[in-house]
């Protein structure tokens, strides 16, 4: 998919969803794309005369000249496109029987794209880094506004320009090393070790500070998963019901009524949540039960965060829900039906209750959620790590400056400390692609749709 014979052959694809619409596009790019178009164009000379970014109306027309329907043509010339390359994006009708006979026509003589291939070339050409063609394929795929905020962020170099200041600042500590290296010899005045030392430490900081907000990062581009869950009849599905704000889930006065999970997508303030209605935890001896029961077990495990929901007008045995321990430290207790206690009950101090009826019933859980998580709006105004694949080269990153750090102190020499500074650099380097295998693009694009 990546070498270098086929980086600038044409490609076309729909880049607009397949189906009937107002206006269907179709891109080509790559080598000689505008004269692949003008082929079945006319007026032809319009096109191969054209300026860079000008629109052009006419007739596409088939191999044999046959008119197959009125588009207009936007032309981009390299290396001002999307691609790089020069390209020619087709706006025909919305049928998808034309869109087809286009694209047949094309592809007399070009290929189609592979998924994510214009925006691998966008990357090969220098259009983008690694991390922005990436927050391109998360901002189409983004659930929520704030994942949607995070991905154009990205795509606009936020991060890449915070990484490359790290980067900058790691060469000038190797630049110092290799000049004690080089002039060791010599009599030349010795490096500043404080100095050095000072730098590293400031490194090691600020690349912990960005992995610390990767969970929160990975959070907002892969959505939060909660699951909640509790004795029957503590009021899950009405508060699931209320989350989505329609009657998904079965909600009636029997304990026991939700059996097998239910799974929707919301979004809380902006964020993505995934949240699970599961069964009622209790001991069961009917078999359908103690299956949902069992799911809801795998299901508290896989989560992000619990919402333990407890019935705050009944009795304390409802305490003795059975969260195993290890889950508590990622579980939020709530107190479910809060409509029902009388203005004469006394609420126990700094506790959540919630209703499914109230107008705000949700309000208190929502913002403890969003304090658990440490998501707030200020999250996406710093730049984030929001792709498991980039946190794992900050943490390779910031384990080699740690490395760094250790040789400096146990004076193992500045050859040592030069090598680990240039694998801190090769790490975040992967970030923004500066050094990428093939096969790690590949991975990467693949993930992408055709036509993007
Ligand atoms: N007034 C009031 N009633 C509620 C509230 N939440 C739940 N209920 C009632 O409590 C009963 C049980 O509610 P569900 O939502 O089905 O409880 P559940 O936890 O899903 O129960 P299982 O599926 O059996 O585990 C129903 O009669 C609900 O109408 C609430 O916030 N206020
Ligand atoms: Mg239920």
């Amino acid at each position: 998919m990546i070498s270098p014979a086929h980086q600038n052959d044409p490609i076309c694809a729909q880049i607009t969803p397949v189906g009937y619409a107002a206006v269907t596009v179709i891109r080509i790019s790559g080598k000689a794309a505008i004269d692949i178009v003008a082929r079945h164009f006319k007026p032809a000379h319009k096109l191969t005369k054209s300026p860079s970014h000008r629109l052009i109306h006419g007739v596409f027309l088939s191999q044999t000249g046959q008119p197959v329907d009125d588009v207009l043509l936007s032309v981009f010339r390299s290396p001002h496109s999307y691609t790089g390359e020069d390209s020619v994006e087709i706006s025909c009708h919305g049928n998808p029987n034309l869109a087809n006979r286009i694209l047949q026509n094309l592809l007399q003589h070009c290929r189609l794209a592979n998924p994510g291939e214009f925006t691998l070339r966008a990357y090969l050409n220098g259009k983008l880094d690694l991390s922005q063609a990436e927050a391109v394929n998360d901002l189409i795929h983004a659930q929520a506004s704030k994942a949607e905020s995070a991905a154009l962020m990205q795509l606009h170099g936020i991060l890449s320009h915070h990484l490359q200041g790290i980067l900058e600042r790691i060469s000038e500590a190797r630049l110092r090393c290799e000049l004690a290296i080089d002039f060791a010899d010599q009599d030349l005045p010795q490096i500043d070790l404080v100095d050095l030392k000072t730098r590293l430490l400031g490194l090691i900081q600020d690349t912990c500070d960005l992995a610390a907000r990767g969970e929160q990062g990975k959070h907002i581009r892969e959505g939060v998963k909660i699951c909640l869950a509790g004795a029957p009849n503590a009021g899950k599905s009405s508060l699931f019901n209320a989350f989505l704000q329609h009657n998904r889930a079965i909600v009636t006065p029997h304990p026991g009524t939700t059996r097998d999970y239910l799974e929707e997508s919301i979004s809380l303030a902006g964020f993505p949540i995934v949240i699970y209605d599961t069964a009622g935890l209790r001991s069961s001896t009917d078999e359908i039960e103690s299956a949902g029961i069992a799911k809801s077990y795998s299901l508290m495990q896989s989560s992000d965060l619990i919402i333990l929901l407890l019935d705050a007008t009944g009795n304390m045995d409802s305490m003795q829900a059975g969260i195993p321990s290890d889950l508590l430290p990622k579980t939020i207790t709530a107190y479910s039906k809060a409509d029902l206690l009388a203005p004469s009950y006394v609420r126990i101090e700094h506790a959540i209750y919630c209703s499914a009826t109230l107008p705000d019933g949700l309000e208190q859980l929502s913002a403890a959620i969003l304090q658990h998580l440490m998501l707030s709006e200020d999250i996406l105004s710093q730049p984030l790590i929001t792709n498991t694949r980039h946190l794992a080269a900050l943490e390779k990153c910031n384990k080699a400056l740690q490395q760094a750090l250790y040789a400096l102190d146990t004076e193992a020499g500045f050859e040592f400390i030069a090598f680990e500074l240039i694998s801190a650099s090769h790490a975040l380097e992967e970030i923004l692609g500066v050094i990428t295998p093939d096969d790690l693009l590949e991975s990467i694009f693949s993930n992408f749709c055709i036509g993007k």
